[in-house]
């Protein structure tokens, strides 16, 4: 192990032997007996936790000591994966811990792969989270992270001849070692009840319904340094006292636990499905649970902190809170009501600090997934946060019309209607005049239409006998049109109410000036940042890669490159170095043996490791086009049947891998996941075709997955249609563990081609800024396919790959408009340039030095994705905090 601050007196593997032996027989978690490998795992865990926790409260010790500004990360999802290996390699006692185990018979690989991974979250989003607070710890910002402790994570995937099925997962089955309930940290969260107001005028949210939120902490080290933060995760119990103990006795016994299940079942799982009325009022209560119980404790720090001499002034000058993504967006009138109601600051004193304390980084373009909830719902559940949202909705109408009120009426009213908070909510009173309603217009022409169809019927006479019907009729035409439903528009919320506002790519941040929020953008241009995503070197290369990072540690002289990436691009002068070439073939060959062997366990298919292995893993959607690359994959596969042996040989043989979830109720995804599995029944059981192709979706995608693919991995495929990733961070770690991308101008994709060099990056496909006219073009019937697209359309429709026609999947790529359909994502367009780039690939990949060079490129350019530069960034330009030292 080489220098750190930590321990003063690292201990030995004999020391680590005792205190694992220690936890297996004092922590009482199992029964007595021998150390078998679950017990293994929990009394490592336990031992690892010993050396954090001293650390833990150094830390937190030194910021309350100097007061400094904390940052907390507000999010509801965190994907951190497994945490042993991470936390022993962060410690650097990866070694000692190893040969302790080896002294009490056990492997440590071994004993790491008990851990269940911790997925609470879903993709991305949740992953950068994790990534971040790698990065604030290592870099020793005083930088928290808040959010939700689910009983279920995101579910199970199983792979069965119906495509994907889902099962709870159950990651706190066996209790995690890395937690530690405080009993003592809780907080009451209320729904429901009703506003009062005092005699003196001032309001007040009473009565409803109360949990209490439960903070269970979980260390988060840095690498090489004493610095622990802390990932604060909540979750929910019923108030002491609300088991109705007289219901149970009288035999009614779920009466008696209502009240606790009801508490509890807030945190029971990521993502409930939210079709139903139930679904939406649970998600909406998780969300408020996040908001409400982090700014209580947050306050009740800087309270602490402040002594006898409270000054709300500084607040902003101690705290700075990031939204990550609309999901924490209550933080805003929360934040409010506990200033105004709770702690008796006016209105303009409450909104320059909330102004001045949030932040928020938008993850996404797409509409569907810009965050929405019914007025009706949110007044129910949150009846004085709505009042104070109403609130901030009429000073924002004030401010777009000061800024728009002198243009045409025409031009405010789409002002209007773009940036109100609320949606389909008439204008307060004040400013009624100022546009002429819909709902009069809509009057006025039922009226007219009305008296018109009325003098019709009255002079003629022969209609007699349908008067009574046509008069229901104009009835109805009478009644003005159902109105839409008023909504809270969460986005604009966190725009109004934040102080910055952040895309996670370059070409993310442009969109989301020139399109997503452009308005808002015109308004108050100095808000609108970038911060472009990065990913933590320490788990997507120096852990998860041992045989790589023992190469690039040789080669650039030393290890400083897991702190210092930009490091990493003094490779760049040994891509051609014949030596280096050989040892970065053999690591990645080392790698892809380890792939060879997990698949044949999880699937059952042999591949081989001389084949090129090609993969793409990613949550499953339209947008990420998995339908672009399984055509592709089954375009190449009808040509190779249509090849004679010899030119079959020409194909570079490829393993074709695939891994990722699809909601649970996004149908369209499901398809996508049935087909690819498919295919491979069809392509790995057919004999002419060999190791030439094989086609294998990897069940259940993790975090952990990710650490073993993403090393062994040539060719990555991030093909999105460009401008619908944000960013990707997948990208980012194929990039850094020498995996080649083939990829569109999207998201994080265009920076790293710029890194690597355009010649190290397969780029195929339509531009952004083509997307709109294309998708024009093709609604106005114009758009003429390629004949290879109907070809291969044509072939999957001819029944090989089983009776299914696939009708619902092709379909979607058929037609010429309508969101989700008429091929909206622009399958048929890029699918001719993405094969041609494939033959590119093939051409290259021919050429072992030449593929090599583009790799050791690959991770040479990947310096700037480490999230060590993205947290630097926030905290420079947004958090305004300073990193502290725990010595
Ligand atoms: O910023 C992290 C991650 C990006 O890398 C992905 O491109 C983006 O899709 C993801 N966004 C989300 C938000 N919801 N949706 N869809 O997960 O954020």
């Amino acid at each position: 192990e080489s220098s750190t601050n930590w321990p003063a007196l690292a201990p030995d593997a004999s020391s680590i032997a005792s205190s694992i032996k220690y936890h297996a027989e004092f922590s009482p978690s199992f029964s007595p007996g021998q150390l078998d490998l679950p017990k293994a795992f929990l009394a490592t865990s336990q031992s690892v936790r010993d050396a954090l926790i001293s650390n833990w409260n150094a830390t937190y010790e030194r910021y309350d000591s100097l007061d400094v500004k904390q940052a907390y990360y507000l999010s509801m999802e965190f994907l951190q994966g497994r945490a042993l290996l991470n936390a022993i390699g962060n410690l650097e006692l990866t070694g000692a811990y190893a040969e302790a185990l080896t002294k009490l018979g056990h492997n440590l690989e071994n004993v790491a792969s008990q851990e269940p991974d911790a997925a609470l979250g879903n993709g991305g989003l949740g992953r950068l989270a994790s990534c971040f607070l790698d990065s604030m710890a290592t870099l020793d910002y005083p930088a928290w992270g808040y959010g939700l402790r689910y009983k279920y994570g995101l579910f199970k995937q199983l792979i069965t001849k119906d495509g994907q099925e889902e099962v709870a997962e159950n990651w706190l089955e066996m209790g995690s070692p890395w937690e530690i309930v405080r009993n003592d940290v809780s907080y009451p969260v209320k729904f429901y009840g009703k506003v009062v107001c005092d005699a003196d005028g001032k309001r007040h949210w009473i009565g409803g319904e109360d949990v209490t939120a439960v903070a269970h902490d979980v260390p988060i080290p840095g690498y090489k340094t004493k610095t622990t933060n802390n990932l604060r995760l909540w979750s929910t119990k019923a108030p002491a006292n609300d088991f109705d103990l007289s219901a149970f006795n009288a035999g009614e016994h779920m009466q008696a636990y209502e009240a606790l299940a009801n508490a509890e079942k807030i945190c029971y799982v990521l993502y409930p499905g939210d079709d139903t009325e139930e679904g939406k009022v649970l998600r909406l209560k998780q969300q408020y649970t996040l908001c409400s119980a982090s700014l209580q404790d947050i306050i009740a720090r800087f309270e602490r902190r402040s002594g006898s001499n409270i000054n709300w002034g500084q607040f902003a000058e101690k705290v700075a809170v990031q939204m990550n993504d609309t999901h924490p967006t209550l933080c805003i009138p929360e934040l409010m009501r506990i200033l105004m109601d709770l702690k008796g600051l006016s209105w303009n004193d409450a909104w320059t600090i909330t102004k001045r304390t949030v932040a928020y980084t938008n993850h996404t373009v797409l509409p569907e997934a810009l965050e929405k909830w019914s007025l009706d719902l949110m007044q129910k559940l949150l009846p004085r946060h709505v009042e104070i949202i109403e609130t901030i909705d009429e000073q924002l109408i004030n401010e777009i019309v000061s800024e728009y009120g002198k243009e045409d009426t025409e031009m405010l009213e789409k002002k209007l209607k773009e940036m109100r908070v609320l949606e389909n909510v008439d204008l307060p009173e004040q400013f009624a005049h100022l546009i002429v309603k819909p709902r009069e217009i809509s009057v006025a022409i039922s009226l007219q239409e009305r008296e018109e169809s009325s003098e019709e019927s009255e002079s003629a006479e022969e209609k007699d006998e349908s008067e009574d019907e046509s008069t229901e009729e104009e009835k109805v035409m009478a009644e003005p049109p159902p109105k839409p439903p008023k909504m809270v528009r969460m986005a604009n919320l966190c725009v109004v109410g934040g102080h910055a506002v952040n895309g996670v790519a370059e070409i993310h941040s442009e969109i989301v000036k020139d399109e997503v929020f452009n308005s808002f953008y015109k308004l108050w241009p100095k808000k609108f940042q970038n911060k472009t995503n990065g990913v933590t070197p320490r788990r997507w290369i120096r852990f998860c890669n041992p045989a790589l990072s023992k190469i690039i540690t040789e080669w650039t002289g030393s290890e400083d490159w897991v702190l210092n990436t930009e490091r990493l691009g003094e490779l760049r002068k040994f891509a051609d170095n014949k030596g280096l070439q050989n040892q970065w073939r053999s690591a990645k060959r080392e790698n892809k043996m380890k792939v060879v062997s997990f698949l044949k366990e999880k699937t059952g298919y042999t591949v081989s490791p001389d084949a090129l292995f090609d993969i793409q893993v990613k949550r499953i959607h339209e947008y990420k086009r998995q339908l672009l690359n399984i055509l592709g994959i089954v375009y190449r596969y009808k040509k190779m049947k249509e090849s004679s042996a010899e030119r079959k040989n020409m194909y570079v043989p490829r393993v074709c891998i695939f891994g990722g979830k699809a909601f649970a109720t996004y149908v369209q995804a499901k398809r996508i996941v049935k087909f690819i599995t498919d295919v491979g029944i069809t392509v790995n059981h057919d004999p002419e075709i060999g190791d030439l192709l094989k086609v294998i979706f990897v069940p259940d995608y993790n975090v952990s997955v990710a650490e073993l693919l993403i090393p062994a991995s040539e060719l990555s495929q991030h093909i999105s249609t460009a401008g619908m990733e944000a960013s990707g961070t997948s990208n980012m770690k194929f990039a850094m563990n020498g995996c080649v991308q083939i990829g569109t101008l999207d998201g994080a994709n265009v920076e790293i081609r710029e890194e690597v060099g355009e010649e190290n990056f397969f780029l195929f496909g339509a531009r952004a800024d083509e997307i709109a006219g294309l998708r024009k073009e093709r609604a106005e019937g114009k758009f003429i396919a390629d004949p290879r697209f109907e070809e291969v359309k044509e072939f999957v429709r001819s029944g090989v790959f089983g009776s299914n026609s696939y009708d619902e999947l092709l379909g979607s790529l058929e037609g010429n408009e309508g969101y989700g359909r008429g091929d909206y994502f622009l399958v048929g367009k890029d699918f001719p340039s993405y094969i041609e780039c494939q033959d590119e690939v093939d051409k290259a990949y021919r050429d072992q030095q030449r593929w090599t060079r583009m790799s050791i490129m690959n991770t040479a350019g990947s310096y700037k994705f480490s999230s060590d530069r993205t947290i630097h960034e926030y905290a420079r330009d947004i958090w305004n905090i300073q990193p502290v030292r725990v010595e």
